[in-house]
């Protein structure tokens, strides 16, 4: 027990709950839980995982996810799946337990949280992850793993040393799940981006899985010209791809996880925030930026944040 990694995680959502879960065979996972929800009689938090059809019961320890140095030690490894939106309070909160040798690797959907922490943290060695993973959580005590994918990673500050990446990528290993490191993590994170742009905004204003797109007007009609805009803020940002070509694997996405009912669609039925600024708002800022108009893309941002403005 004594020898193995000690890894601290941050968001104990369902892919929190997922890494925990398949890191937990071969290193000491400690999640990171809100102070309120930490009792001093309980110091552990519970959940089922289903796999197949089987359920296991699983229980982690917990430290507060609001920092206080005296009483807890500098985090070696830390992973953060927290909402985009919520990922730069949350890292401040455990700022003093954040040392210049604490090594962070941040999951959120979409851009523009990655950049926020990277200056927060100049110091610190800081990576960024895109996973295709699979999981849902009905309810606080019930995790299922949906349907497995594959993640990539790589370094999106200068890393502390040349082997880090190597040694992160044997960490992340060892959950068994697919893991690939990058050196343009960047490039991964656009591509996901787009794809993210292209469906998920879709499903939360049509109400429907995201196999369910293709054949709605809405859809329809505004992907092609989405796609162009999506490829012209890329290109804004040096990464090249073809309107044609994104258009081609939002499709196949939609083939691949057609039974999904996305990431801003399960916000959207459980009236929660969703992630709309980091993901169609951050090509918004890109269009402001550079003094351009992406209509599509503004008017699906548009509409999804109204969206909560009604409920
Ligand atoms: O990442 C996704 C999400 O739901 O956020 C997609 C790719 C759209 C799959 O559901």
């Amino acid at each position: 027990m004594a020898d193995k990694p000690t890894i601290h995680i941050l968001g104990s959502g369902a892919l929190g709950s997922l890494w925990a879960t398949k890191l937990s065979r071969n290193n000491n996972v400690i999640l990171l839980i809100k102070g309120s929800k930490l009792s001093t009689s309980n110091k552990t938090h519970q959940f089922q995982f289903i796999d197949q059809e089987q359920s296991t019961t699983l229980t982690f320890p917990c430290e507060p996810s609001v920092s206080s140095s005296e009483s807890n030690p500098p985090i070696d490894i830390l992973l953060v799946f927290t909402k985009s939106y919520d990922t730069l309070s949350a890292i401040q909160q455990l700022k003093n337990r954040i040392s210049p040798s604490t090594r962070i690797v941040l999951f959120q959907n979409g851009m523009g949280s990655q950049q926020a922490i990277a200056q927060l943290l100049p110091q610190t060695s800081l990576y960024a992850a895109s996973t295709t993973e699979g999981a849902n959580r009905p309810d606080p005590q019930t995790v299922i793993y949906a349907g497995e994918g594959e993640t990539w990673f790589g370094a999106i500050s200068t890393a502390h040393s040349l082997d880090e990446p190597k040694k992160i990528l044997s960490l992340l290993s060892s959950s068994g799940l697919k893991v690939f490191h990058t050196q343009n993590i960047w490039q991964k994170l656009w591509f996901k981006l787009a794809v993210n742009c292209a469906i998920n905004p879709f499903t939360a204003l049509l109400n429907c899985k995201n196999g369910e797109l293709i054949g709605q007007p809405l859809f329809d009609t505004h992907i092609t010209p989405l796609c162009h805009e999506l490829s012209h803020a890329m290109k804004l940002n040096n990464i090249e791809a073809s309107p044609a070509e994104l258009q081609s694997i939002v499709e196949d996405v939609i083939k691949r996880t057609a039974n999904n009912v996305s990431s801003m669609l399960q916000d959207v039925r459980a009236t929660k925030q969703t992630e709309i600024e980091y993901i169609n708002g951050y090509i918004e800022s890109i269009a402001q930026q550079n003094n351009q108009y992406f209509p599509v893309n503004f008017s699906l941002l548009e509409k999804v944040k109204r969206l909560r403005e009604d409920a």
